[in-house]
């Protein structure tokens, strides 16, 4: 009969067991899932500084990544007003026309993609490269988109 008295403290036993194991399966489970959405972040702007001279960009090739947002920052050193127009070359060609039709003495218009830096002065201008391809940052002061004022980016 003393045999009988030992199985129920065996069998509370196992059961014990069994709900613990269970309870460590799941608290492993939460935490797992838990780091999924943990890599994904916001994206910093770059900074990229460039100095306007008479008559060229002091850079002429710049890579960015798509979707990527560049801070640029444009010095003037040199003699004369220098503007940074960015855009493919279709649309470099085409803001360049406009630009010559309107002559020295308009201003130049006002447009998102756009910044006019006077001597001796500095501009900002942020642009997100939202599609892989190739891009200019061009001059568009009379003459000097035709002289080479430009950057070729490339987005990739
Ligand atoms: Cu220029």
């Amino acid at each position: 009969m003393t045999h009988t008295v030992r199985r129920f403290p065996l069998i509370a036993g196992i059961v014990a067991l069994a709900a613990l194991v269970a309870a460590c399966g799941q608290t492993r489970e939460s935490g797992s899932s838990a780091t999924v959405d943990a890599g994904v972040g916001p994206a910093g702007a770059r900074t990229v500084d460039i100095a306007m001279e008479d008559i060229k960009f002091d850079q002429t090739t710049l890579t960015v990544k798509t979707g990527e947002t560049i801070d640029f920052r444009f010095t003037n050193t040199g003699q004369v007003p220098h503007d940074a127009f960015i855009g493919d070359a279709a649309a470099q060609m085409e803001h360049d026309t406009e630009m010559a039709e309107m002559g020295e003495a308009s201003e130049h218009p006002m447009e998102d993609a756009a910044v006019v830096v006077q001597p001796g002065d500095s501009g900002e201008l942020s642009y997100t490269f939202t599609e892989p391809g190739t891009y200019e940052v061009g001059c568009h002061q009379p003459g000097h988109y035709g002289a080479g004022m430009k950057i070729d980016v490339t987005v990739e």
